[in-house]
């Protein structure tokens, strides 16, 4: 059966049992005191540049309660399952399908003065985080490294990003899960003034790593059922070091040597689908983490790189919810034993 849901001016189509909007389903409570068993304080926090914290450690930079250096959260703060989305406006989106902790008051927020935002919360009694990760390798660095340091025991990410969409079976408004990604970068000793630069390839591709196949069957399956199984794939990912040139984008004010890029990866790499910027490197460092990390990601075609058309971004703004929830809905069923 399909019931429509309601959060805040979205009419969403879901199949299966009702949800009841975190944004109605708010508990008043006086009391903010956190429960030793909850993994988050329940004030708010927002964290701002007049206060001026004093950091330690150059090596792993902390305040001395334990914050870190970019993020701002501390221990407590972070669940062990996180949903990774780039806009801070995603974050916020998605904050309204968490409850608030059980013992009362709000979600957890911190807002960094780097722009990294945390809301912490529950998803069906069970604490998630969702972090804005904004753009770039360099930024899903600082939040897999950073909530890692302030989460004990296991923790599972899922990347909630938008991408384009490379070649069929993709297109624009699909969602994308990778089952796998590499990454591909722009190679700068192309440009240098070395009479061998020419001979140097202009893009290089890593091999590809692996995301885990216990949340990438999950997110399947429950994508089909808030979005429905013709709209979700999975496929290859490629995360790109630029928007632009190594994506493929041609432009005139750089000499970016990219002209045959797209044609060149799709030869490469025929189960090749999406294009985006940080799921490799989410991919990357759960394999290096000593099995401390579970990853996946998944992708919100946007951008149709055949057709050159773009989504409608009211059109994004639903499809980020149901994508949201699904991400949600795997993420608290993963297994972190
Ligand atoms: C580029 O516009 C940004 O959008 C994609 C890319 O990976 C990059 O971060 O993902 P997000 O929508 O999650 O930011
Ligand atoms: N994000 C990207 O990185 N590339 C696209 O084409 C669309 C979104």
């Amino acid at each position: 059966m399909t019931v429509p849901l309601h959060l805040k001016g979205y009419d969403i189509q879901c199949n299966g049992q009702k949800y009841v909007p975190s944004s109605e389903n708010f508990r008043k409570h006086s009391s903010s005191r956190a429960t030793s068993n909850s993994v988050w304080s329940s004030s708010s926090v927002i964290y701002s540049r007049s206060s001026k914290p004093s950091f330690s450690n150059a090596n792993f930079p902390t305040t001395p309660e334990g914050r870190t250096y970019h993020l701002g959260t501390k221990g407590g703060e972070v669940a062990n399952r996180i949903l990774s989305v780039g806009a801070t406006q995603r974050a916020e989106l998605l904050s309204k399908l968490l409850d608030p902790p059980p013992n009362g008051g709000q979600l957890f927020r911190y807002l960094s003065s780097r722009g990294f935002l945390t809301v912490t919360g529950e998803y069906q009694g069970t604490p998630i985080s969702i972090v804005s990760t904004q753009m770039g390798m360099p930024n899903m660095d600082f939040v897999v490294r950073e909530c890692r340091a302030v989460v004990e025991g296991p923790m599972a990410v899922v990347r909630l990003g938008t991408c384009g969409a490379l070649q069929p079976p993709a297109s624009l408004g699909q969602l994308i899960i990778a089952h796998s990604s590499i990454n591909i970068r722009r190679n700068p000793d192309a440009w240098s003034d070395l009479s061998t630069a020419s001979m140097l390839p202009a893009y290089m591709f890593t091999l590809p790593v692996q995301a885990d196949p216990h949340i990438v069957r999950l997110l399947a399956e429950e994508a089909s059922s808030t979005m429905g199984a013709s709209n979700v794939i999975s496929g290859l990912n490629a995360t790109a070091d630029s928007f632009y040139s190594s994506q493929g984008r041609v432009g005139g004010n750089f000499d970016d040597r990219n002209e045959g890029l797209i044609e060149e990866m799709c030869e490469k790499y025929p189960d090749m689908v999406s294009l985006e910027m940080e799921t490799f490197h989410l991919l990357d460092m759960a394999r290096c983490s000593g099995g401390r990390v579970r990853a996946a990601g998944m992708c919100l075609a946007l951008a149709d790189r055949k057709s050159n058309e773009m989504l409608e971004y009211a059109r994004l703004e639903q499809l980020e919810v149901e994508a949201g929830l699904a991400a949600l809905r795997a993420l608290i069923k993963t297994d972190l034993d």
